[in-house]
C-alpha cells in the first residue's frame, strides 16, 4: 500500500511560503512513524516539492492549519477526481470536521496517534469510515521515537523538532491550544525525550551552529520538574537549543541557570500586549506588564536571547497600540520579535465571540495567517489595524532596529543575527505582498 502524506504551502507570505527558513514539523513523521511497517510512505511539503498527482498512491494524508485549508482542499479534489482516497486531519479539521468532510474521504479529530492505525487498517480492508475520532488525549508515555528520514533534511534549516510535553492550562482566548490538546501540561517521560535526541545525527552542514534543537511544547517549564530533569539530562549531548515559554521563567533563577548550562540559545515568549486590561480579558495569566522589562533584562542576563510575540487588533486597543508598542520594542532590547494581527481562529473564545455578534467579515481560511484582518475591530478600522501592523513590522526588523536591539544581546550572534536577516527579507517579501 502506497501512503502519500502531504503538508500544503500557506498562501501566507510570513512564516509561510515567503519565510526566508524553511522550518521542519512534527504531524507528517509522526503519521509515517504510526503507520505499519508494510506501508510505503511518502511525505511532500509543497514549501519544498512539488506534488505529482498522477503518482500511484493508494491513500493520501493531508494536514491542516487554518491558513493552508483552501490549499488543502484543492490538492484533495485534484486526487479525489483520480479516485485516490483523501483523509484529513490536524487542527483546523478537528475544529471545523464539518466543513472539512465535504472535501474529504475521511477525517480525523483530534491526535493522530490513537485512531491512525485503525483507519489504516480499515482502508485496507475497504471499510473506511467517514470520521475518526480520538476519544482522550494521547498519553505521551506511549510516543514511540520518531523517524525523521522521510523528510529531506537538505531542503529545510538544520534543526530538529522535538516535543517533551502536550497542552496548555491557560486557555487563552485567541489560542487554538488548549481546547486542541486540552488544559493540562501532559508530560513525556524525560528518559523517552533523551533516547530521541541520542539518535540526533550531527549536522553536518555549512550551517553556523550544529545540533540545534526546536522544542515545540507551548511552554517548555510548565512542569517545572520536568523542565529541571530534561535540562540536567539533555546536558551532555551539547545540544544548541530554543523553545517556547511563559513570562514566570524568569522566577525561577536556578532553571534559567539549568537552561542555559543545556545549551538554551533562546525563548520565544508571548507578551501579546502591553495592556494589562487586554491580558486579563483574554486569560494570559503569567503576563504582568509592569513585570514585563525587569523579565527580559533578568532572562537576558543569563546570556539567552528573547523572541516576544506580540498581537494587535483586541477590543480594547485603539490606533496608539503601535506607537506604545514600538516605544517598548527601543528600551526592550529584545533579541527578536513575532507580530501578528488578532485572528480568530475557528474553535477558540474569540472567534465564537465576533462571529455571534457578526464582526468577522472575512471567511477566506487563507487570511487567517495573522497578516491579514479578518473582523471589524472595536476601536479602530480594520484599515487602522492593517496598516499600524505593516508599519510596526517595518520598524521592528528595518535595519536601524536590528543593530539597536542586538549590539548589546549577549546571546549568541551567530544566531540571532542570521536569524534577524532571515526576518528582515520575510518582512520585506510580506510587506510587497500586502501592498
Ligand atoms: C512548531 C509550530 C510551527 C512551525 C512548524 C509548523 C508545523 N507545520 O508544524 C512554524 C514556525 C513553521 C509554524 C508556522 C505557522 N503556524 Co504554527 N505552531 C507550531 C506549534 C508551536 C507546534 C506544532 C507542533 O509540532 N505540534 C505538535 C504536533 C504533533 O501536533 P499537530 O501538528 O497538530 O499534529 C497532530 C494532530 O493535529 C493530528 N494531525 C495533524 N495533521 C494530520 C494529518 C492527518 C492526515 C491526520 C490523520 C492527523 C493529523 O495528529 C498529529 C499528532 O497527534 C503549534 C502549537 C501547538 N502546540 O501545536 C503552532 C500552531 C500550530 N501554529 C499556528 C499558526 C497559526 C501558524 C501560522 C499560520 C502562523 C503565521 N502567522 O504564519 C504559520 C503557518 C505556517 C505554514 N505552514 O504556512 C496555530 C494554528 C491554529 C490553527 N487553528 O490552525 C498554532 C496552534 C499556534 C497557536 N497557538 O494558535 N508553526
Ligand atoms: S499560554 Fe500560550 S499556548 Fe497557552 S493558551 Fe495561552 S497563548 Fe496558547
Amino acid at each position: 500500500m502506497r501512503l502519500l502524506l502531504v503538508a500544503p504551502i500557506a498562501k501566507s507570505k510570513f512564516l509561510g511560503e515567503g519565510f526566508a527558513f524553511n522550518l521542519p514539523f512534527l504531524s507528517l513523521p509522526i503519521l509515517s512513524t504510526h503507520a505499519p511497517p508494510d506501508v510505503e510512505v511518502t511525505i511532500i511539503d509543497e514549501r519544498v516539492e512539488q506534488i505529482n498527482f498522477d503518482a500511484p498512491y493508494d491513500l493520501v494524508g493531508i494536514t491542516i492549519m487554518t491558513p493552508l485549508a483552501p490549499r488543502a482542499y484543492e490538492i484533495a479534489e485534484e486526487f479525489r477526481r483520480r479516485g485516490v482516497t483523501v483523509v484529513m486531519g490536524g487542527m483546523h479539521v478537528s475544529a471545523c470536521p464539518d466543513e472539512a468532510i465535504h472535501h474529504a474521504d475521511t477525517i480525523v479529530i483530534g491526535e493522530a496517534e490513537q485512531v491512525w492505525h485503525q483507519l489504516i487498517d480499515d482502508f485496507k480492508r475497504g471499510a473506511l469510515k467517514k470520521v475518526y475520532k480520538a476519544e482522550a488525549h494521547v498519553n505521551p508515555s506511549s510516543f514511540i521515537p520518531m523517524k525523521r528520514n522521510l523528510l529531506n533534511k537538505d531542503k529545510y534549516v538544520p534543526v530538529e523538532f522535538v516535543e517533551t510535553t502536550r497542552g496548555c492550562p491557560f486557555g487563552c482566548h485567541f489560542c487554538s491550544v488548549t481546547r486542541f490538546f486540552g488544559g493540562k501540561y501532559r508530560v513525556r517521560p524525560v528518559d523517552e525525550v533523551v533516547k530521541e535526541i541520542a539518535m540526533f545525527k550531527p549536522t553536518t552542514t555549512r550551517f553556523s551552529i550544529k545540533n540545534v534543537v526546536f522544542f515545540v511544547d507551548d511552554n517548555i517549564i510548565g512542569d517545572r520538574n520536568h523542565a529541571r530533569e530534561l535540562f540536567e539530562r539533555i546536558k551532555p549531548y551539547k545540544l544548541n537549543w530554543l523553545g517556547q515559554t511563559s513570562m514566570d521563567l524568569a522566577k525561577d533563577e536556578e532553571l534559567l541557570a539549568l537552561a542555559k548550562e543545556s545549551g538554551c540559545m533562546g525563548f520565544l515568549i508571548g507578551f501579546e500586549s502591553l495592556s494589562d486590561e487586554v491580558l486579563k480579558d483574554v486569560g494570559k495569566k503569567p503576563n504582568v506588564t509592569k513585570e514585563y522589562l525587569a523579565a527580559i533584562r533578568t532572562i537576558q542576563s543569563y546570556g539567552i536571547g528573547i523572541m516576544g510575540s506580540f498581537i494587535f487588533g483586541f477590543d480594547q486597543d485603539d490606533e496608539t497600540v503601535f506607537e506604545t508598542y514600538w516605544q517598548f520594542l527601543k528600551q526592550s532590547g529584545l533579541e527578536a520579535v513575532y507580530l501578528g494581527i488578532m485572528t480568530p481562529y475557528p474553535g477558540t473564545r474569540v472567534f465564537d465571540d465576533l462571529n455571534k455578534e457578526g464582526r468577522i467579515f472575512d471567511h477566506d481560511w487563507s487570511n487567517y495567517d495573522t497578516s491579514h484582518v479578518v473582523f471589524h475591530p472595536r476601536r479602530m478600522s480594520a484599515e487602522t489595524l492593517s496598516k499600524g501592523y505593516r508599519w510596526a513590522l517595518k520598524k521592528s526588523y528595518s535595519s536601524y532596529s536590528i543593530f539597536k536591539r542586538l549590539h548589546r544581546s549577549k546571546a549568541y550572534p551567530l544566531f540571532s543575527w542570521p536569524m534577524n536577516i532571515g526576518f528582515h527579507i520575510s518582512v520585506s517579501r510580506l510587506l510587497k505582498n500586502l501592498n
